[in-house]
């Protein structure tokens, strides 16, 4: 057989194909270094993989979600952005290997793949414009024009039998293996050329979108926060069980639960930052700086913040004091009155700078309880995952009804009228929070020594109080536990029961009652659409 020919054999099957996947590959991956280091000039929000993952999270139907936030907790956004390259790697293999036959449609099709980052980073709500579609657009073009070029040294050129004809022998012979065989030289330096200059594009990417909000980070460094008019009282040194396992009563910043649809993390200048309050019987619409919530009188409360996909026993809660403006006395400034007094609007949707909406009831925030506009957490200006520069908390309300971070506008509107961003996903217009309790040592499949083991935990009903709670082992009797000193009926309790425990297998089950006497209902349900209910237990082996 003659040289030319097996290496036209081999080189026109399977390995030109995988060279083709492979090629799809590097054409993939120049694409997104591209877009990310367009999208560092742009936004990092309109870099298409954040973009098609903020798509994806809001097409999400809400029992994925919620199964997304139960088994990779904070990881599902990381695990979501694996999947979205995941996915991406598959189609570049299979357009790669396409191209090797069709080249034209091979970086179409990479092409295409530009038009829908560029459709969702337009299309996502906080998107600024056609600028956004930039990214994906430019890494496209970059990637198909990469693929083109790397297959076409792939590509068997077959000349016709005239353009040897008239040469002599060796000639003819040099002009057929150049012709039949690939560019083996050209495609390895293009190839490598191409990663190597990719990598160092994606780098610097990355590093520019990094370092990018420094205007944000300054301006967090330089607030004061003033020691507030209205002081939360000192938590009683009784609030804290000192039992090894409970949940410390007030959650440190960095071990405080964060739920959010944020691929980025917003990173807002506080300097350049308002608030506006507008809409339905806002007989003052006003625009407010953060130096004048600042300086306005501020107030300092301790409150448990839950979040409606927590399930029974579940981590997403967390207690923290808060200083910042009391809400209510903001929407009274601006002539808002609750619906109990002739207020025409009785739902307040607040809205994020990454464009969640957030829908409260106008007459909760204006009972009388501490619902506040929070500039800090646990003596610091807010963390960024945490909302910064100020965001909602509200007493005995889930965040999903009333905790907005990044909070930038704040309109009254009607329940009839305006569905936010969860309702809109199936889940409840009011959502006040359950009563629950949580066993937090033992662990589930604990082995502790038989004698006397302390069954302890938390239990919450923010702003109604928890007045007992209740354990009880196996089928026994419920023994009513130990309670701290209570802080204030917004925040979580700590109990505590000594246990004889006996060696064997048993079931520790918790349950609370409320200060209206309303007792932990026992009846399971699922987060969706109003919150987790029922008991929670806990099985552990006595040795
Ligand atoms: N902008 C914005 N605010 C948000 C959310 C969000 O996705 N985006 N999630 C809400 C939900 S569901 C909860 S439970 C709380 C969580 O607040 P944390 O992350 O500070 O614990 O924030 C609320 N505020
Ligand atoms: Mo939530």
């Amino acid at each position: 057989m003659r040289d030319e020919e097996k290496d036209q054999r081999v080189q026109t099957g399977w390995p030109r194909l995988a060279l083709g996947a492979l090629s799809g590959v590097l054409a993939g991956f120049a694409s997104l270094a591209v877009a990310e280091l367009v999208a560092s000039a742009v936004r990092p929000q309109s870099s298409p993989v954040i973009a098609v993952g903020g798509a994806s999270i809001d097409a999400t139907p809400a029992p994925v979600k919620d199964w997304a936030i139960r088994h990779f907790g904070t990881n599902d956004k990381l695990v979501l952005q694996l999947g979205i390259l995941v996915v991406l790697a598959v189609f570049a293999l299979l357009l790669g290997a396409l191209a090797v036959r069709f080249r034209q449609v091979g970086a179409a099709g990479v092409l295409l793949f530009g038009v829908v980052g560029a459709a969702a980073a337009v299309s996502r709500p906080d998107s600024t414009g056609f600028i956004d579609a930039l990214p994906s657009g430019v890494g496209a073009i970059a990637g198909a024009l990469l693929l083109y070029v790397l297959v076409g040294r792939l590509t068997v050129v077959r000349r016709t039998p005239e353009s040897v004809a008239g040469a002599v022998t060796e000639e003819a012979d040099e002009i057929l293996a150049a012709s039949v065989g690939w560019d083996r030289r050209g495609f390895v330096l293009a190839a490598a050329s191409a990663a190597a200059v990719s990598g160092a594009v994606g780098a610097v990417g990355r590093s520019l979108n990094a370092s990018r909000g420094q205007d944000a980070v300054a301006s967090r460094k330089k607030v004061v926060l003033p020691s507030p008019g209205s002081p939360a009282q000192p938590v009683s040194r009784r609030a804290g069980l000192r039992i090894p396992g409970i949940s410390p009563f007030v959650t440190p910043n960095n071990d405080f639960y964060r739920v959010d649809t944020a691929l980025v993390v917003p990173k807002v200048d506080a300097t350049a930052w308002r608030l506006r309050v507008h809409g339905k019987g806002v007989h003052r619409p006003a625009v407010y700086s953060f130096d004048d919530l600042l300086h306005r009188e501020l107030i300092e409360r301790d409150i448990t913040l839950t979040c409606v996909s927590n399930e029974v026993g579940g981590p997403y809660v967390g207690n923290a004091r808060w200083i910042g403006v009391r809400l209510a006395d903001l929407l009274a400034e601006c002539g808002v009155r609750p619906p109990s007094r002739g207020g025409s609007a009785d739902q307040l949707v607040s809205r994020s700078v990454d464009g969640m909406t957030i829908g409260s009831p106008v007459e909760d925030l204006m009972d009388g309880r501490d619902a506040i506009l929070a500039l800090g957490m646990n003596g610091e200006p807010l963390p960024f995952e945490h909302g910064f520069p100020v965001r909602m908390v509200v007493p005995g309300l889930y965040g999903f009804v009333s905790a907005c971070k990044w909070i930038e506008d704040i309109e009254l509107t009607t329940f009839d009228s305006y569905d936010p961003y969860w309702v809109k996903r199936g889940w409840a217009r009011r959502a006040p929070i359950k009563t629950e309790s949580r066993i937090d040592t033992p662990k589930p499949f604990a082995r502790p020594k038989a004698g006397t083991v302390m069954v302890a935990g938390v239990a919450w009903a923010q702003h109604r109080g928890i007045d007992k709670v209740e354990v009880r082992i196996d089928d026994g009797p419920w023994q009513v536990a130990h309670l701290a000193a209570e802080d204030t009926r917004d925040t979580w309790r700590q109990w505590s029961l000594p246990w004889r425990a006996t060696k064997g297998g048993h079931t520790l089950s918790v349950r609370a009652t409320d200060r209206t006497g309303a007792g932990q209902t026992d009846k399971r349900t699922r987060t969706i659409p109003d919150g987790a209910s029922g008991w929670h237990s806990v099985v552990v082996t006595v040795d």
